[in-house]
């Protein structure tokens, strides 16, 4: 532990946001048979979306309801100190304008070319004292080099140029990697020197920036800090900083059919489960198509912070 990570240990509890040109699907998929498959921030893959057809679906993509303000403010009321949104998820499909590709919200969308959700919510959490961090996988659906071993390393230099965008245009607090495995290449070619690699190279760029543990192989060594995913460690790793990161409902991303969702008894149990144990909480919401953070989840997050209140914890 270090100075670097003081604030995120005292934080505890963050934000989570999985916004995506998948959530202009809303979690559904209608294949030309009529039949639908339904998914979230996987649908491409897991319902075989071809990809031109996702495409289609991205240049309807214009969440001009999409409201910085009212997302911040849903996290403060919350209790949350920080948020991590996904700049890029597994898709490839950037959250702003990069100069790497044309795969991204300003280039390939409805929406108003005007606008930067990124630089929106930087500036709205910046006038609340949040912390904003941004989500990146490394695994990458779109990118044509990604695949192929010979082609790799011409990805990685643009991997890296976009990480560097995102670090100079919006001076991130964190960067949250995920995606370091590949389910289509058992050989696993991100190793843990790729990580170390791309760690060094962000220190560079901005010392004081904070990292997760996928930024390489999971390793206690790797980034700053693990990243139970939809549990709570019984035995958290000595010396290890870590943070749960959980669903509100049962998904990351948008799913209009999922109401499944989780009461505000169990996710303030959650809460103090986790920090009595030592680690963070990082829970999530996905807008919907148009941006909104779903009301049930609204609700939800302003239970627990009128329990935090009411209970001298906030
Ligand atoms: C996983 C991803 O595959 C999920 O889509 C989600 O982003 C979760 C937080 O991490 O590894």
């Amino acid at each position: 532990t270090s100075a670097r990570t003081d604030w995120w240990r005292q934080d505890r509890f963050g934000m989570f946001i999985h916004f995506g040109a998948y959530s202009q699907l809303e979690g559904e998929y209608r294949r030309a048979d009529g039949t639908v498959c339904r998914d979230a921030e996987w649908i491409k893959r897991n319902c075989q979306i071809p990809m031109d057809e996702y495409e289609d679906a991205a240049q309807d993509f214009n969440p001009s309801s999409f409201d910085a303000k009212a997302i911040v403010k849903a996290a403060k009321d919350a209790g949350q100190r920080y948020i991590v949104i996904t700049s890029k998820h597994h898709d490839g499909y950037a959250m702003w304008p990069t100069k790497q590709n044309s795969w991204n919200l300003r280039d390939h969308s409805s929406f108003d070319q005007r606008r930067d959700i990124l630089a929106e919510l930087k500036s709205a959490a910046d006038a609340a004292g949040i912390k904003l961090g941004f989500y990146y996988s490394i695994w990458d659906w779109h990118d044509p080099d990604f695949a192929d071993p010979a082609t790799f390393p011409r990805y990685e230099k643009r991997m890296y140029a976009q990480l560097k965008e995102l670090v100079d245009n919006y001076d991130p607090a964190l960067l949250w990697f995920d995606g370091e495995w590949d389910a289509d290449n058992p050989t696993n070619r991100w190793s843990a020197q790729d990580g170390e690699r791309l760690q060094s190279y962000l220190h560079g760029l901005d010392p004081d920036l904070i990292t997760n543990n996928r930024v390489g192989k999971r390793r206690v060594v790797d980034g700053d800090y693990g990243t139970p995913e939809q549990e709570i460690p019984d035995a958290p790793v000595a010396g290890q900083l870590w943070e749960s990161c959980m669903t509100l409902n049962g998904h990351w991303g948008f799913a209009k059919y999922d109401q499944d969702w989780k009461s505000p008894t169990t996710l303030t149990r959650n809460l103090l489960d986790i920090a009595s144990r030592g680690g963070n909480y990082l829970l999530n919401v996905g807008p919907d198509k148009l941006g909104r953070v779903p009301q049930p989840s609204v609700d939800r997050l302003r239970e627990i912070g009128s329990w935090l209140r009411t209970s001298g914890q906030g």
